[in-house]
């Protein structure tokens, strides 16, 4: 019989509000929140006891809390930085680094070999005689490296640590059950680490896939645990409502309920109030073959495994390297090309500091180079649906470490993206700019160690095709987007994109930007996206 996997799920606990206070450990004690944008992006949790909620307008909840301090938490570097860091950490413990990254402020870790090995261990020792009894009740002395034995920490076998999900213990401690008990108490262990030596409190989930890693990890928050058992999955589920599961958003919700409730007639249809939407019901009404029907292929029958605790996506190690980088902003109205060209210099800067945090590793060796810079742009005329860019291939200058940034921006500025913006506003004599997005694309690895840039450039030829290559997406509905560094999709954000295109309208087929992680997608795959971040709430 094939052995489940062992999948921890971390969730940093006010991660915004966390990085303010490392910084400020004054904050620690009152109540306050890090907004952007008019809105509370998140608040710690001495504000949320007072009710302050994360995702409120910041009007509402000035006015409800007038001594509640705001901290501005536009600059999102000193976030990445830590979310980073906290990622490196965490990776190091895990073998084959097997982490992947969701945003800023989620891990999945795929402890597997970790638990095989140590099972292994246990299997040994009580082939050597030594009794069972003994050795289940006897602490036993976790492995977390293959080459130094003393690396690890002592557990006991005969007790999780932390939550049950539903609050029942398996009937016994055996087989599947007890790799779930062991990754408890990694978890636990990985957890107390990033306390003890990064000061960061999480919130872990430890079951045998993603999605119920995920969701056992929101059920007690913060600084907790909770591990499901696979036999109390199913249970835990059911009491939730469709649209609380990761990766079903509201359309996919409504969907679903619309083929289950309504009447073929049009007339017999059970009234929106009235339409029970939990997964036990919704099980109980539907099939897989409705979930197709309506969702497609691969989205119908992925979303019903899902209401059964099936979740084949594998822990996919993030890369070192984002796929691409980008900084925007938005704006009333710029109307010249001088007000153009200073917004395209500060947002260069960003961009610039951006590469050289994400691209560089501590030794400053460049760890990958964008082949390909891109221009993107909105107008008022265009209406909001609407962005155009423009790409170009990158200069090498930008890895040049004998010419200061100023120069480099300049260069940049004058030199790539006023051409860019002169072809992108075409002949207009006027223009009305309400976005701009500057972005380094096609992210090529380095060849290991290699400094020498000019012979990597040298290789290969910019293609006279890509030289300018018209690109025509339309605008995000989300209008908190800022900017962002991204990261490759996820196996799931990728398989519901595809799948749920037969199921929206023309006009929802819109590029998105993620305000949490900054992945970019269509934005009918954006809300299950941030049904995922927000998942717990
Ligand atoms: N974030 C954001 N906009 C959103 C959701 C989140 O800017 N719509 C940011 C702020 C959060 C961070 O992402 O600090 C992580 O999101 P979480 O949903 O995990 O929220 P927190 O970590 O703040 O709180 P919790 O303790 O509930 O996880
Ligand atoms: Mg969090
Ligand atoms: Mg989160």
């Amino acid at each position: 019989m094939s052995k489940s996997l062992v999948i921890i799920a971390l969730d940093w606990d006010a991660f915004y509000c966390s990085v303010e206070e490392h910084f400020n450990p004054e904050l620690k004690k009152i109540a306050f929140a890090v907004k952007q944008k008019g809105i509370i992006c998140t608040c710690n949790y001495v504000a949320r006891a007072r009710g302050v909620k994360k995702l409120q307008m910041l009007v509402d909840a000035v006015k409800q809390f007038p001594d509640l301090v705001i901290v501005n938490g536009e600059d999102l570097s000193r976030y990445r930085d830590a979310s980073k860091e906290l990622w490196y950490f965490v990776r190091d413990m895990v073998w084959g680094g097997k982490v992947e990254r969701l945003g800023f402020d989620e891990l999945f870790l795929d402890v597997t070999e970790m638990i095989d090995y140590n099972i292994a261990l246990l299997d040994n020792l009580h082939a050597s005689g030594v009794s069972q009894r003994s050795v289940d009740s006897a602490p036993f002395f976790f492995r977390m490296s293959k080459e130094d034995e003393s690396v690890g920490f002592s557990c006991p076998l005969s007790s999780v640590a932390g939550n049950l999900a539903t609050g029942s213990l398996p009937e016994n401690f055996e087989g599947d059950n007890l790799r779930l008990v062991l990754g408890s108490h990694v978890c636990h262990y990985i957890r107390s680490q990033i306390l003890d030596i990064k000061g960061y409190t999480s919130s872990g989930g430890v079951s045998i896939n993603k999605t119920l890693a995920k969701m056992a990890g929101a059920a007690h928050k913060p600084n907790q645990q909770t591990v499901l058992f696979p036999e109390f999955a199913q249970d835990f589920l059911d009491a939730f409502d469709i649209g609380r599961i990761p990766w079903i958003g509201h359309r996919s919700k409504s969907i679903i309920l619309d083929a289950i409730y309504k009447g073929s007639d049009g007339v017999n249809d059970t009234p929106e109030e009235d339409r029970d939407s939990t997964v036990f019901t919704v099980r109980h009404l539907a099939n897989k073959h409705i979930f197709v029907n309506s969702l497609g292929q691969s989205s119908g029958e992925k979303l019903w495994d899902l209401l059964h605790g099936i979740d084949h996506s594998v822990v996919q190690p993030t890369s070192d390297i984002p796929t691409q980088i980008s900084i925007e902003d938005t704006f009333k109205s710029l109307t010249s090309l001088i007000e153009v060209h200073n917004v395209l210099s500060r947002l260069s800067h960003s961009l610039l500091e951006r590469v050289q945090v994400d691209l560089m590793d501590s030794n400053g060796d460049w760890l990958g180079h964008p082949r390909t810079m891109r221009l993107t742009t909105r107008t008022r005329s265009s209406g909001y649906g609407s962005r155009i860019s423009r790409s170009d291939s990158l200069p090498a200058i930008v890895f040049s470490s004998s010419h200061t940034s100023d120069y480099i921006v300049d260069y940049l500025v004058d030199r790539c993206w006023m051409p860019l913006f002169s072809k992108l506003i075409g002949d207009a004599k006027a223009f009305d700019i309400v976005l701009l997005n500057v972005a380094v694309v096609n992210i090529e690895k380095a060849p290991a160690k290699s400094s020498d840039i000019t012979a990597f450039f040298g290789k290969k030829k910019p293609n006279d095709n890509d030289h300018l290559q018209d690109v025509h997406i339309e605008e995000p509905v989300h209008k908190r987007a800022k900017v962002v560094g991204e990261y490759a999709k996820s196996e799931f954000s990728d398989g519901l994109a595809e799948d749920e295109e037969d199921v929206v309208s023309e006009d929802d087929s819109c590029d998105e930007v993620c305000v949490v992680c900054g992945q970019r997608m269509m934005s009918f795959a954006l809300e299950a996206h941030m049904r995922f971040h927000d998942f717990g709430e």
